[in-house]
């Protein structure tokens, strides 16, 4: 496989300055899907240095809202324009089917457009003080240069939370995805390029966090980070950006509850329940793997969801059959199967799954069963950590004080869900629940339109709807006299002089 220079600094495609490479290979089957270079230290001053000059020199904060809504909007159509493209390569990165992929790309392009939207009615407010000679106008201006780091599992959605506000504001931005999946980033910043994005406002950095993200998250040229990855590493990331007082956004996962009650329609309630905790394998940072059943329908909606585990079948991006793909890497798998063996050492029953699947073709990937633990209680490990993988811990409960107790019952705060036809409880419910979605009977949606973020370590800031625009500017107030006066305060009088 040939050398490309595929990181983008100050408008430029350029190789690492070592001319170090990785190799990113397939979680289905283990083959080299690319190679791709990796960022030094170097590269990733240069990137940073790349952003502050275009910030500081105008290049694109001299653009007006609309403007920048305008070139945002025909990112979305680049997008639509080359969605089959984008789908592919970033299932063959994450070992998603492709199906989820396109799903994923549809979100993307929704996205941009939604900023798009917002940014072309972006206005500044008026404050009211009350007194003809002034004037006083909030503005909103943009942050700065802002550190984009993201995670794996959703790569180009995750990014396209980061890029498309950030672009509205008028950042600039040195985008870093993990280091597993850059197919989709790439392609990202050829578009923009495309578009007309200015130079230097949008970099790239491939490479690992231990190596590039020290300097993205701790130089003094940086205003923000943006970071969607796990606990630890936003733990690391905000202290390193405490030094500098940068603005941070974090979204750090979750384990999130899903409440069912026995008066729930339970057809839908176990349906969904297999989808929040299996869907992309338990990859995702909103799944339902902590699963909290009523007593008396706990025999009923556990048996149910073992048999739909133990049916889900696995498969690579190109399989048509599939119905959930690999794990992200090996390391990720051992870690998953670490969790699993705690848990039954711990005292969870291992109803369904808990090792890797027999068939031959799934063999050289970092495929793991869909497994489902029951009988667990809440101050144990598997119930508190999260594991990001295909496995749902069952608890029960036996009245709605303890569900929303136990609901509460966790350092994170990012999402949860809870089904009952009691409309009354549901309320209550979704009002107690201390996480930054809840959904009532249903489970998993979200819109560009609605703010995504967590309480407590599921992180700080928002994504998406105005909140998430928001993240990337600062509100300046501007107060302005028209009728200039003396203040008044203190006597004009010198010392000694009588008033
Ligand atoms: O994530 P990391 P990992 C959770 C999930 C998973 C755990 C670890 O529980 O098991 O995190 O996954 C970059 N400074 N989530 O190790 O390390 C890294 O290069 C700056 C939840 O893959 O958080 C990558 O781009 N950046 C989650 C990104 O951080 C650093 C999605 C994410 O990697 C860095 C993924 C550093 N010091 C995992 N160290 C969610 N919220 O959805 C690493 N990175």
């Amino acid at each position: 496989m040939t050398r490309q220079a595929l990181l983008f600094i100050w408008g430029q495609w350029c190789e690492a300055s070592d001319r170090g490479v990785r190799e990113i290979r397939s979680p289905h089957d283990g083959s080299l899907i690319a190679s791709v270079p990796e960022a030094t230290l170097t590269d990733a001053l240069a990137a940073i240095e790349s952003a502050r000059f275009s910030f500081d020199a105008g290049l694109f904060t001299s653009w007006s809202y609309s403007e920048r809504a305008k070139l945002v909007g025909r990112i979305a159509d680049l997008l639509e324009r080359d969605a089959e493209m984008i789908a592919i390569s970033e299932s063959h990165d994450t070992g998603k089917r492709i199906v989820e992929a396109r799903f994923d790309l549809t979100d993307v392009i929704a996205v941009f457009r939604y900023y798009a939207e917002l940014g072309a009615n972006l206005n500044g407010r008026n404050v009211d003080v009350g007194r003809n000679e002034i004037k006083s106008e909030i503005v909103y201006e943009p942050v700065g240069v802002a550190s984009l780091i993201g995670p794996w599992n959703y790569p180009l959605l995750q990014a396209s939370w980061k890029v498309a506000p950030a672009l509205v504001a008028g950042c600039s931005f040195i985008l870093k995805p993990s280091e597993l999946t850059p197919s989709s980033a790439i392609h990202l910043i050829r578009i923009l390029d495309e578009a007309g994005v200015p130079k230097g406002v949008a970099n790239l950095i491939l490479g690992s966090g231990a190596v590039v993200g020290f300097p993205l998250t701790s130089d003094p040229r940086v205003d923000m980070v943006s970071f969607t990855g796990g606990l630890a590493t936003g733990k690391t990331i905000m202290g390193a950006a405490a030094q500098t007082v940068k603005k941070i956004a974090l979204e750090l996962g979750g384990k999130n509850p899903n409440i069912i009650f026995a008066d729930a329609d339970l057809a839908a309630a176990i349906d969904n329940a297999v989808t929040a905790g299996f869907l992309h394998s338990g990859q995702v940072c909103s799944a339902g793997t902590r699963l909290l059943v009523e007593r008396e329908i706990h025999d009923q909606v556990v048996s149910a969801i073992v048999e739909r585990a133990r049916a889900i079948r696995l498969g690579g991006p190109n399989d048509q059959e599939a119905q959930t793909g690999p794990l992200i890497s090996q390391a990720h798998r051992a870690k998953v199967e670490t969790y699993i063996a705690s848990a039954i050492a711990e005292g969870a029953k291992l109803r369904a799954g808990g090792g890797r699947p027999s068939e031959e073709n799934l063999r050289d990937g970092w495929y793991l069963e869909p497994t489902v633990l029951d009988e667990c209680k809440t101050e144990m490990n598997c119930v508190q950590d999260e594991s990001f993988g295909p496995v749902i811990t069952v608890e029960t409960f036996d009245t709605e004080a303890e569900a929303i107790q136990l609901g509460n019952d966790t350092i994170y705060g990012l999402s949860g869900a809870v089904w009952t036809s009691d409309h009354d409880r549901a309320q209550r419910v979704a009002r107690a629940l201390r996480h930054g979605t809840i959904w009532i009977n249903d489970y998993g949606p979200y819109r560009p339109e609605a703010e995504w973020g967590g309480f407590k370590a599921s992180g700080t800031g928002r994504e998406l709807g105005p909140s998430g625009l928001f993240e990337y500017l600062e509100a300046k107030h501007i107060w302005t006299n028209l009728n200039p006066a003396k203040s008044g305060w203190f006597p004009e009088t010198s010392v000694g002089e009588k008033p």
